[in-house]
C-alpha cells in the first residue's frame, strides 16, 4: 500500500445539492497531512461549484475523526495546518454540516466545531482529550467550545480529557441534534437536506459571544488554583486555562493566535514526547509474537486458589469482568475469610453509594467458595495465588495437574519465583504460565505475563486475552528473579540505599523522587507495602548467595528498622512516624540516628547530595537495569519496561517511562554518569552491554521498539 494521497483519504460526491465529503483514513480517520490537504481541496471545490448548496462532512468506518495524526507530532509541520483547514470550513459561505458517529475527538471535534451544524448518532463520543498527550486543543477547540458550551464546562471537558456521550454532548450544546440509528451518511444527508429546505443560514461558531464573561473569568481563576494543585508538574493544563481566558477576553482571531502560540509551546515540551510515547507503547505492548502466532483458548470459567489479599483482589477483578469464579481454600475457616475479603470490596462500594445491594448480590452469586480441588474438574482457567513459597506452589500445581481438564490454563501469581520449576511440578508445562498481579489486584492496571520455557503460544495468547477482559495493561516478561518490574526495582532501591548511607537522608531522597514526578519516594513505598516483605526477600537472597559470590555492598539500615518491629504504616512507624494511623509520615529522628550509626560503623563520612545528584543515580540505576532486562530478553522491547513502570510503579506518565527518559536524557550522558559512579563502586555500577552498544552505534532505546 502506498502513502495516502488527498484523493484516496478524502473523497467527494455530490448527492443532489449537497457535497458529501468523506474522510476515509483507517483505522480512525486521523487528520494526517493527506487528509488535511483533501479537506482543504474539498472545501475549495464546494465553494467554487454553483451546483453545491451545502456540504456534509462524514467519517468512513467506525469513527468520525479521532483527531490529529499523533504520529506527525515532533516531525516538521506540513501545510495546510489544521487551524487553516478549520478556518476554511467555517468560512464556507454554504452551510456545512458534520455528522458524528464513533470518535469525534481532539482535532476531529475541532473540525466539527468549525462546521455550521452538528448532528450526532447515539454511538458518538465527543471530547478534547489533548491534555492526555501533553497538548491543548490547537485548532480552535479552546476558542470554539467555550462559545458553544460555556467557558467553565468547556474548560472542565478539556482538563479532564473525558469523552462525552452523544446525549451529554447534546445537553452541553456541543451538537444541535441527536438521531437514532447507525447510518451516519443517511442521517447526515437527511439533516442537511432538512436544513437546506429550511434555508438555514451559515452559522459560524466564532460569531457566538461567550456567556457571562465576568462570571466565566472568576470561574477560571478558581479552576486555575485547583488545577495547579491537582496536576502537579503538568504543563498543558494551565495553558488550556490561559487559552480559555483569551477566548473570553479577546476577539476571536487574537484568541486563536494565543491558542496557536501556547499549542506550539506544548508541542515542544518533553511532556508531549513522554505522553505520546506512553500512548503508543500501551498499544504496542500487546503485540507479542505468541499473540500473533496463536489464537487464545476459549475460557468461560475461572478458579482462584487462595483467598488472601492477592487471591481476593484477583477474584474481584474476574467477577467485575463478568466471570463465574470458584475460590479454593484449604479449610472452612479460610474459605469464609476469603469470601469475606471479596465481599468487603463490594460492601465498600455499597457504603460509598457506588453500588446497590442488588448489584452486589448479583455479583456475589457468581462466586463459589470450596475446599475441594475436585470442584475444579471443569474449570477453564486457574490462577493460583497462595503463599509465596516454591514448595507450597509446587504442591498446588500437582493437585491442579491431578484434577483439571486437559487444556485448562494453569497460572501462578508470583512476584519472584521460578515459574519453570512450578511448571515442572506438572505433567503439562505447556499449560503453565505466570500472571503477576499487583496489589490491590482489582485496582492496579499492570499485569506481568511471565512466559516460562515450555508454555505453548496459545496459552500466552490466552493470558493476553484475559488481561483485556480484566481491563489490565499486560506486559510480556521472561522468567528471572523479579521479572521486569521487581528486578529493576531491587536495583534502584539499592541505589537509594547507597545514597542514604553516603549522606542523603531517606527524606531527602523521597523528596527528590517526588520532585521528579513519582507520587511517592522509595522509603515511603517501603512503609506502605510493609518493611517485613522486603526483609524476607533480603534474607532469602542472602541465604541463596553461593560461597565465593562477590559480596556487593549491603546497607543494613532497613534491617535495623525491621528488627525493631517497625514495618511501616501498619505498625505506626517505619522510615517515618505515623502517629495515630496518619497516612502521611513524619520524619523520625531515631531513624536518622540509626542511619548515622550505620554510617559510623562503616566509616562513611556523609556528604551532601542535591536533588539532581540523587535523581541522576536513581534514574541511572533504573534505566541501566532496564537495559539489562531488554538485553537478556526478559522484556521484549524497551517500551515494555516503560509500560511496566508507568502502569505498576508510579512512574510519571509524562516522562514516558525509564527508557524514554533515558533517550531524552541522552544515552552518551547516561553512560558517562554510570562510568563516573563506577569509580566509587565498580561492583554495583556496571554499564549494561546494551547501553554501551547503543552509544557506540549512535542509537537510542526507541530504535529497538520498532524492530520487533
Ligand atoms: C489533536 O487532535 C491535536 C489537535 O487539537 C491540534 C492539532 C494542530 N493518530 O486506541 P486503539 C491508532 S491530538 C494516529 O487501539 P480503540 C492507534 O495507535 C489527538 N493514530 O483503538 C491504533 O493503531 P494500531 C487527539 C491513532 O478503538 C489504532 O489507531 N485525539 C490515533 O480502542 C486503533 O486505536 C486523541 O487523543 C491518532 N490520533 O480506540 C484520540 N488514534 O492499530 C486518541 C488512534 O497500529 N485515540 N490511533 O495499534 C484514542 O483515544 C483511541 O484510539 C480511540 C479508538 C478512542 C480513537
Amino acid at each position: 500500500m502506498g502513502a495516502p494521497t488527498p484523493d484516496s483519504v478524502v473523497t467527494t460526491a455530490r448527492v443532489g445539492a449537497i457535497l458529501v465529503v468523506t474522510v476515509n483514513n483507517p483505522p480512525v480517520n486521523a487528520l494526517g497531512v493527506a487528509v488535511r490537504q483533501g479537506l482543504a481541496a474539498a472545501m475549495a471545490a464546494a465553494q467554487a461549484d454553483d451546483a453545491v448548496a451545502g456540504v456534509l462532512l462524514v467519517g468512513a468506518g467506525k469513527a468520525f475523526i479521532a483527531g490529529a495524526d499523533i504520529r506527525e507530532f515532533g516531525k516538521p509541520a506540513m501545510p495546510p495546518s489544521l487551524p487553516e483547514v478549520c478556518r476554511a470550513i467555517e468560512d464556507c459561505t454554504k452551510p456545512v454540516v458534520a455528522v458524528l458517529h464513533g470518535a469525534a475527538l481532539g482535532g476531529g471535534l475541532e473540525v466539527a466545531l468549525s462546521a455550521h451544524y452538528r448532528l450526532a448518532l447515539p454511538a458518538a463520543k465527543l471530547g478534547l482529550p489533548e491534555v492526555s498527550l501533553g497538548l491543548l486543543p490547537g485548532s480552535g477547540g479552546t476558542q470554539r467550545a467555550p462559545r458553544l458550551m460555556g467557558a467553565r464546562a468547556a474548560t472542565e471537558l478539556m482538563l479532564s480529557g473525558k469523552h462525552l456521550s452523544a446525549k451529554a454532548a447534546l445537553a452541553a450544546g456541543l451538537v444541535d441534534k441527536l438521531v437514532e440509528g447507525d447510518d451516519a451518511l443517511a442521517a447526515g444527508l437527511a439533516y442537511a437536506n432538512e436544513l437546506l429546505d429550511q434555508k438555514a443560514p451559515v452559522r459560524r461558531t466564532r460569531d457566538i459571544a461567550i456567556a457571562e464573561p465576568s462570571a466565566a473569568l472568576a470561574d477560571l481563576e478558581v479552576l486555575k488554583a485547583e488545577t495547579a494543585k491537582k496536576t502537579r508538574g503538568l504543563f498543558s493544563p494551565l495553558k488550556i486555562i490561559e487559552c480559555v481566558q483569551a477566548a473570553v477576553q479577546l476577539p476571536f482571531d487574537e484568541g486563536m493566535a494565543r491558542e496557536r502560540a501556547l499549542f506550539l509551546e506544548c508541542l515542544d515540551s518533553p511532556q508531549r514526547a513522554g505522553l505520546i510515547h506512553a500512548f503508543f507503547a500501551e498499544r504496542e505492548v500487546v503485540k507479542v509474537p505468541e499473540a500473533k502466532a496463536a489464537a487464545p483458548r476459549a475460557f468461560a470459567t475461572i478458579a482462584i486458589i487462595g483467598g488472601g489479599t492477592m487471591g481476593a483482589g484477583i477474584t474481584v477483578s474476574a467477577l467485575d469482568a463478568g466471570y463465574p469464579v470458584t475460590m479454593i481454600e484449604r479449610d472452612a475457616e479460610s474459605i469464609a475469610r476469603g469470601r469475606a475479603n471479596v465481599e468487603k470490596v463490594y460492601s465498600g462500594l455499597v457504603a460509598k453509594g457506588r453500588m446497590t445491594e442488588e448489584a452486589k448480590a448479583a455479583v456475589m452469586a457468581r462466586y463459589t467458595g470450596s475446599t475441594s480441588y475436585d470442584d475444579l474438574a471443569n474449570v477453564d482457567l486457574v490462577i493460583e495465588a497462595v503463599f509465596e513459597d516454591l514448595e507450597v506452589k509446587k504442591a498446588v500445581f500437582k493437585e491442579l495437574d491431578r484434577v483439571c481438564q486437559p487444556g485448562a490454563v494453569l497460572a501462578t501469581n508470583t512476584s519472584y519465583l521460578d515459574i519453570d520449576a512450578i511448571a515442572a511440578a506438572t505433567r503439562r508445562p505447556q499449560d503453565v504460565i505466570g500472571l503477576h498481579f499487583f496489589s490491590p489486584a482489582n485496582i492496579m492496571k499492570l499485569l506481568e505475563i511471565v512466559v516460562p520455557a515450555n508454555v505453548s503460544a496459545d496459552v500466552v495468547a490466552t493470558a493476553f486475552e484475559l488481561a483485556k477482559k480484566l481491563k489490565k495493561v499486560p506486559v510480556r516478561a521472561g522468567v528471572c528473579d523479579g521479572f521486569i518490574g521487581n528486578r529493576i526495582l531491587a536495583v534502584y532501591k539499592q541505589a537509594a540505599d547507597y545514597l542514604m548511607e553516603d549522606g542523603a537522608s531517606p527524606y531527602e531522597i523521597d523528596a527528590a523522587v517526588r520532585g521528579f514526578g513519582f507520587a511517592m519516594g522509595p522509603f515511603q513505598v517501603t512503609d506502605l507495602a510493609g518493611g517485613d516483605i522486603g526483609w524476607a526477600t533480603r534474607k532469602r537472597r542472602a541465604a541463596a548467595r553461593k560461597p565465593g559470590d562477590p559480596k556487593a555492598r549491603y546497607v543494613e539500615v532497613a534491617d535495623r528498622i525491621c528488627e525493631r518491629g517497625w514495618f511501616g504504616q501498619k505498625t505506626g512507624r517505619g522510615f517515618y512516624l505515623y502517629p495515630e494511623g496518619a497516612r502521611l509520615g513524619q520524619p523520625d529522628p531515631e531513624v536518622l540516628a540509626i542511619v548515622d550509626a550505620e554510617r559510623a560503623k562503616k566509616g562513611v563520612t556523609p556528604r551532601q547530595f542535591t536533588a539532581d545528584e540523587i535523581m541522576r543515580r536513581y534514574m541511572a540505576a533504573m534505566a541501566n537495569e532496564g537495559a539489562n532486562v531488554v538485553h537478556e530478553g526478559i522484556a521484549l522491547r524497551p517500551l515494555d519496561v516503560d509500560v511496566t513502570f508507568i502502569s505498576g510503579y508510579g512512574f510519571p506518565r509524562y516522562r514516558g517511562g525509564p527508557m524514554k527518559w533515558a533517550d531524552m536524557y541522552g544515552l552518551p550522558q547516561l553512560l558517562a554518569d554510570i562510568e563516573a559512579f563506577a569509580k566509587e563502586d565498580p561492583l554495583f555500577w556496571k554499564p549494561s552491554p546494551l547501553l554501551i552498544r547503543l552509544v557506540q552505534e549512535g542509537k537510542n532505546f526507541d530504535s529497538l521498539n520498532h524492530s520487533a
